[in-house]
């Protein structure tokens, strides 16, 4: 293992729960529809144009908006999410993650960003982290979201590796999947039904660690 690619939205933090309140909050005010709470998930690792489109069809209004309408509805969607995402500081860092960060940096290993998220550079400075990464991939180079495999592809080449010698976290089963068709390790954080095309699967972040990411990728490899 030469290379670890990390999801950011229910890796490094939980911003899931303020995507859904800014989405929620849009298509009230501006479509007139309560969004159920079954989106928050459906959601996770879609990209802000899929999710919006996705939201259109569950209000059966997709033919309503011209495309540059709902380019602005998304825009207007990510400004109530920065709202929130400004308030993000140190504490907002999932359990285990800095520990976890401390361990592959003195192993020498490298580490990508992989999200769907155009705020992950913003995201990381509130953190306080952005400057334990080596490189973070950008979503609008990539051709196709996640479940297809080119974030974490890009993510891997952007730390000048190929797949093959990383493994990937995530917690979205579209994410498993991008890892898996990518050709790294996929480590799986959430349930282990949901996320069985994972190599591993932990429940919690607090449950990651060097030894656990080295063993996945060495019962694969050795
Ligand atoms: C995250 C979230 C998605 C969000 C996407 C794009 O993905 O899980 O819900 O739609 O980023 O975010 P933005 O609107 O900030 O560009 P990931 O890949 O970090 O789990
Ligand atoms: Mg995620």
């Amino acid at each position: 293992m030469e290379g670890v690619l990390f999801d950011l939205d229910g890796i490094i933090t939980d911003t899931a729960k303020f995507h859904f309140k800014a989405w929620k909050q849009l298509a009230q005010d501006e479509l007139n529809i309560t969004l159920p709470a079954s989106f928050e998930s459906q959601l996770k690792g879609i990209s802000r144009m899929e999710s919006m489109k996705l939201i259109l069809k569950f209000a059966n209004l997709e033919d309503n908006f011209s495309e540059k309408e709902v380019f602005q509805l998304a825009n207007k969607k990510n400004e109530l999410y920065l709202r929130e995402i400004n308030k993000l500081t140190q504490a907002d860092i999932l359990p285990g993650i800095e520990n976890l960060l401390d361990a592959l940096a003195a192993n020498r290993i490298l580490l990508s960003i992989a999200s769907a998220s155009k705020n992950a550079p913003l995201i990381l400075e509130k953190l306080g982290l952005l400057n334990r990464f080596d490189a973070i991939a950008n979503p609008e180079n990539v051709a196709n979201g996640k479940p297809a495999p080119d974030i974490f592809i890009e993510a891997a080449h952007q730390i000048g590796l190929s797949p093959e010698k990383c493994v990937g976290i995530e917690d979205a089963p579209a994410g498993v999947i991008a890892i898996k068709k990518a050709k790294a390790v996929a480590v799986g954080v959430g349930d282990d039904a949901e996320l069985n095309e994972a190599d591993v699967v932990v429940n919690k972040t607090s449950n990651l660690s060097y030894l656990l990411l080295v063993d996945t990728y060495d019962k694969k490899y050795l």
